[in-house]
């Protein structure tokens, strides 16, 4: 297992949702596949969680967070932002630039000068809260895009600290990430880091791709494969693959409790003798919610067996909601959604589209995702895209298709068992939906069975195993040659 002296977490947000009523705030364990994964190794190597609690208000939290804590079983420490920091570092630098930079929309990109100094100024802040946390020996594991700076002050004041970070998103390649004024900054910023963990190799190789373009002097990567070591100057780091995945045991018991299938059966009693066609996403523009739902709508009208015999439901929940092309994106989903129904809703009898935003409960993501016959996951671009696991995990009679986009991360490991589609093919999305609509059993479950064993082999646990140990097993610093280490290119010999 695990071997860590105290394992320190930092991430923007703690692991809780704040509640206020009449002046009084409560806080209790927000849930998610990461906290569950972290907690027991968080309560064996008596760790802390240090992030953003939620409010902006000055607002006395500690007898909340204790609670919370003890509930846990491990430590909470708040990092408090003020409205200013929070609208610069979160909502622009974060939301407005690396989002959907690092996504590939780099036109939608809002390169504003002050949000980077927002951004350095809350990473300075983390740090210091950090910094007054950490003791000798621990190893601290830094959470996503929000803290890329973190590593580095952190390592001036405390050069030997082991000092590991995680990219949720993908990483864009070199013609894309050098759009960032902020790039060379960025880059140094990660190299400081003893280990940068990405979602899939394509992400690995673009950040490699991109050190070796800025032509850092005395930079070397060597190892081409899934993990590679990197030195510059003294500091070894190593940057690696490492695709997340989900409790697949607890989803797959939850999916079976009497609540989830009793639900699942109502829910599907509502579509008597058709197939269900499930999306669910946070509402996002790289989620791709409008290309899939026009290529519903054109399946509808090149193949009239799927009419009356296919209803997809849409779930999305609401996400960014004070950001004005979130609520633009809304617009359109909502109008594409009227536009197909109009013209194909038969009175009394069949819908097309059941749209819902709002977050409905866990059982009920489960309950649909079980009830569902097909799922279709299609976004322009994602770093993993845990909804298509779910979906898997959830599959309990093994009958279930899956229409996956080739720009998820988790295509990389479902590739040969989902039915893959360029999300921007209209009429390949369309082909892809007749497609499955007519898939016999037999095929659906040599698919499925297949993608079950995927996740349930490489589950949350092997994770973050596979990640800690290979942060904390850091090779010695002799071991680095390039004898033993097939380069990938050598930096320095290109300048
Ligand atoms: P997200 O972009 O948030 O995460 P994703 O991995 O798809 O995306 O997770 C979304 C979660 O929201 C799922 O657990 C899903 O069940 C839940 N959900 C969706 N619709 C819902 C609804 N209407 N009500 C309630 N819950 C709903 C980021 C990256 C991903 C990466 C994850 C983890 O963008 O690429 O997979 O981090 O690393």
């Amino acid at each position: 297992m695990v071997n860590v002296n105290r394992l320190v977490i930092m991430s923007n947000r703690l692991p809780v949702a704040l509640h206020e009523e009449d002046g009084a705030w409560t806080a209790s364990p927000a849930p998610g596949g990461l906290v569950t994964a972290l907690t027991p190794v968080l309560k064996r190597h008596s760790g802390v969680w240090i992030g953003w609690p939620g409010t902006t208000e000055q607002v006395e939290l500690a007898g909340a967070l204790e609670t919370v804590s003890a509930e846990l079983g491990y430590r909470l420490e708040p990092v408090q932002l003020n409205a200013e920091q929070l609208q610069g570092y979160y909502y622009g630098f974060s939301n407005e630039i690396i989002w959907p930079l690092f996504h590939g929309f780099e036109t939608r990109c809002n390169f504003e000068p002050a949000y980077w100094h927002d951004y350095q100024d809350v990473n300075r802040q983390f740090a210091a809260a950090t910094a007054g946390v950490l003791e000798p020996g621990d190893f601290l594991w830094i959470h996503d895009y929000h803290l890329m700076l973190t590593a580095r002050e952190l390592k001036r004041q405390s050069p030997e600290l082991n000092c590991a970070f995680f990219l949720h998103i993908p990483f864009p390649p070199p013609d894309i990430f050098f759009k960032l004024p902020w790039r060379k900054e960025i880059l140094e910023g990660l190299l400081a880091f003893d280990l940068i963990g990405f979602q899939t190799l394509r992400d690995r190789r673009n950040f490699t791709l991109c050190l070796q373009q800025l032509r850092i002097p005395g930079l070397k990567v060597y190892g081409r494969g899934a993990v590679v070591d990197i030195s510059l100057g003294e500091h070894h780091l190593r940057a690696g693959a490492f695709p997340i995945s989900l409790d697949y045991q607890d989803i797959q018991r939850h999916a079976a409790t009497p609540e989830v299938e009793q639900l699942a059966w109502l829910f599907h009693e509502k579509f008597p003798d058709r197939q269900i066609m499930i999306g669910m996403d946070r509402l996002d523009y790289t989620k791709g919610i409008p290309e899939r739902l026009a290529a519903f709508g054109l399946a509808l009208e090149r193949y009239p067996e799927l009419r009356g015999n296919l209803t997809m439901v849409q779930l999305t929940v609401p996400s960014r909601e004070r950001v004005p092309e979130y609520e633009r994106l809304r617009h359109i989903i909502e109008q594409l959604v009227g536009q197909i129904n109009g013209q194909y809703t038969e009175v009394g009898d069949w819908v097309p589209i059941h749209y819902i935003h709002r977050s409905v409960s866990r059982s009920e993501v489960l309950a649909y995702l079980r009830a569902a016959e097909n799922a279709i996951v299609t976004p322009l671009r994602d770093g993993m895209n845990l909804v298509a696991k779910e979906y898997v995990a959830c599959n309990l009679d093994g009958t279930g298709a899956l229409i996956l986009s080739e720009f998820a991360g988790v295509a990389a490991e479902f590739k040969r068992r989902a039915i893959l589609v360029n999300p921007y093919d209209i009429e390949g999305m369309a082909a892809a939906i007749q497609r499955v609509y007519l898939m016999d059993i037999n095929e659906r479950k040599r698919r499925m069975i297949k993608l079950r064993e995927i996740v349930r082999k490489n589950d949350i646990f092997t994770w973050v195993e596979n990640y800690v140990v290979t942060a904390t097993h850091r090779h010695e610093k002799s071991a680095l040659t390039v004898d033993e280490f097939a380069p990938d290119f050598k930096l320095s010999d290109t300048e």
